[in-house]
């Protein structure tokens, strides 16, 4: 399948500036190449415009940019619907975790029980009255299940997009409160660092691969590159010790590819001005290599 990329070139949901530059980092670092050579036909088309945080309000301290993160996310839910309707695969370069709010969106409307694959240091389960940082970033998933402010939630004009018993968040080691019980109440499927230590990866994305495809007409991954560990990604908005290794997330990615299942992904959180030399928007292209089928053998 021909395959659309697109960058969101956003950081008003996280807590500091850098990941508006992740798009530009991921491309630097070769991705199209990477994908031309593997025999897919990809075009690219662009970033969607994103306001700079200097020149407007955080307004609500517990929703900061939520009016101009809403603008966003609307355009982005209109153009990965656009992709979907040219018959290709949308491809979305972040950017902070909150397009995700807009990608599922555009997503959910052609694929109404969409499987979820969040991988994750964190939940993004908060909603302004859980949230410890006002930062939407850490609410996209919530939203998506239909939890938080409206605007979030009716972004493209339905809610719920997807189901909790279609999501699997893998490489959890920290979580707030509020993210914990809303976990346990709607049942989600978390994989935390403890159960792939325990596991291992290969298990982990076994189970996955059953969850996300029971009853679903498509599976949508989700990478916040925070999910690795700092060692192999520095270049992340909010890095966590102790996350996934380079093997176990190429090893996630290899299964997905060879279950031949996704239909939509996208790559966030890429963070420059925390990197040394472009890391971790080459270990995101190499990730995407192995997810589009690149084989050692
Ligand atoms: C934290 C951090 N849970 C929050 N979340 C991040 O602000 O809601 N998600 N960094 O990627
Ligand atoms: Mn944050
Ligand atoms: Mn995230
Ligand atoms: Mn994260």
């Amino acid at each position: 399948q021909p395959i659309s990329i697109v960058g969101v070139p956003m950081d008003l949901g996280a807590g500091r500036r850098g990941v508006d530059m992740g798009p530009s980092a991921i491309r630097y670092a070769s991705v199209k190449e990477k994908l031309t050579g593997l025999g897919y036909q990809v075009e690219d088309r662009g970033n969607l415009h994103v306001p700079t945080p200097e020149s407007h309000e955080e307004g609500d301290q517990q929703l900061k940019y939520l009016r101009e993160i809403t603008t966003v996310s609307e355009q982005l839910a209109q153009e990965v619907s656009t992709i979907k309707d040219n018959g290709r695969f949308p491809l979305v370069l972040g950017g902070d975790h909150s397009i995700a709010i807009g990608s599922i969106a555009g997503l959910a409307k052609h694929h109404r029980q969409m499987g979820v694959i969040w991988f994750d240091a964190h939940g993004d389960l908060n909603t302004a009255e859980t949230s410890p940082s006002g930062n939407i970033h850490g609410m996209s998933l919530a939203a998506s299940l239909g939890f938080g402010h409206p605007d979030l939630v009716q972004c493209a004009g339905y809610a719920p997009k997807i189901k909790p018993e279609n999501v699997v968040i893998i490489g959890a080691r920290e979580l707030d409160p509020g993210e914990k019980e809303l976990i346990r109440k709607q049942g989600i499927r978390v994989f935390t660092m403890h159960d792939v230590d325990r596991m291992g990866m290969g298990a982990v994305m076994e189970e996955t691969l059953n969850i996300v495809t029971n009853g679903t007409d498509g599976v949508h991954l989700s990478l916040d590159l925070d999910g690795l560990d700092p060692n192999d990604c520095p270049g992340v908005g909010t890095p966590v010790a102790g996350g996934l290794t380079y093997r176990e997330s190429h090893l996630a990615m290899e299964m997905l590819a060879e279950a031949n299942v996704l239909t939509s992904a996208e790559f966030v959180e890429v963070n420059p001005i925390l990197d040394s030399s472009n890391r971790t928007a080459k270990v995101a292209v190499a990730l995407i290599g192995s997810v589009f089928g690149e084989k050692v053998l």
